[in-house]
């Protein structure tokens, strides 16, 4: 059975060639999510040891368009260090990453630790704002082909971040399960959602992440920036296109790459 160490470093290689790889389970039947999650951490180390820092962390597969999109039907976490944050307005630069997608999230930066038991009123009390958000996937899997064990590895399919500019109290916005969400392609509509999709409330999918988090002692620390997952498909990020995610009181976020 393949270790934890060596799936990190061969999906550390993948990100420095810009190289897809095949998915483990290829080849390797029951890797446990234990594994997987040893796995990530070891990816993500990595590049604290190079003296990113850690940001916040991502859920992923939280709604049903993306469960059904990755054919994967639970949900998982990542983690954000600061070389995926975009700045604002910048391209991303197509050559540093192998084949990227975008989608629209709701994303959380947390005033207060959150522990677990936490619940969707926890989060919402402990969030400091809400900003709209463009998650870039970069799998390091050929065709972003997975399953649920290779993907955690893969932390997520994290590539890059794009954070709107306006934050909000969660009260001084509609109710989050109502707020609409317009994706658009080169100005073309190509996907709308409610925040519902995540997790029935976004804030449910952040509450899942502390309650699993709790289950290993760890717990959502104050300052964290939590990206609650897709509400949508992703669509593939491609230069000349850009994708503008519009939501609901926050505005909109562009990323477009060159
Ligand atoms: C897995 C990453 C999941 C999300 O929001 O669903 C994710 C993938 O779709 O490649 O970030
Ligand atoms: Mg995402």
């Amino acid at each position: 059975m393949i270790e934890a160490k060596e799936m990190a470093s061969r999906l550390i290689a993948a990100e420095e060639a810009r190289t897809a790889i095949s998915p483990f389970s290829d080849d390797q039947t029951g890797i446990d999510l234990d594994t997987a999650y040893a796995a990530q951490w070891a990816f993500v180390q990595s590049k604290l040891d190079a003296g990113e820092q850690l940001i916040g962390a991502k859920l992923g597969l939280t709604s049903r368009a993306k469960q059904e999109a990755m054919n994967v039907a639970e949900p998982l976490y990542g983690w954000i260090t600061s070389s995926m944050i975009i700045d604002y307005g910048a391209p991303v630069d197509r050559s540093s990453l192998i084949h990227p997608r975008a989608e629209p999230e709701i994303a959380f930066l947390l005033g207060r630790d959150v522990t677990a038991p936490a619940t969707v009123t926890s989060v919402l009390a402990a969030t400091e704002a809400v900003f709209a958000a463009v998650d870039v996937l970069d799998s390091r899997y050929r065709d972003f082909r997975f399953t649920l064990p290779d993907v955690v590895a893969d932390n997520a399919s994290g590539g890059r971040i794009a954070l709107g500019a306006q934050a909000r109290r969660p009260e001084e916005l509609v109710d989050l399960r109502l707020q609409g969400c317009v994706l658009r392609a080169g100005g073309e509509v190509v996907a709308t959602a409610a925040g519902a999709a995540v997790s029935g409330h976004p804030a449910a999918a952040v509450a899942w992440l502390a309650n699993r988090l709790g289950t290993q002692g760890q717990s959502l620390r104050a300052g964290m920036l939590v990206l609650s997952g897709g509400l949508t498909a992703p669509v593939p990020l491609e230069p000349g296109t850009a994708i503008t995610a519009e939501l609901d009181g926050l505005g909109s976020v562009e990323v477009y790459c060159r």
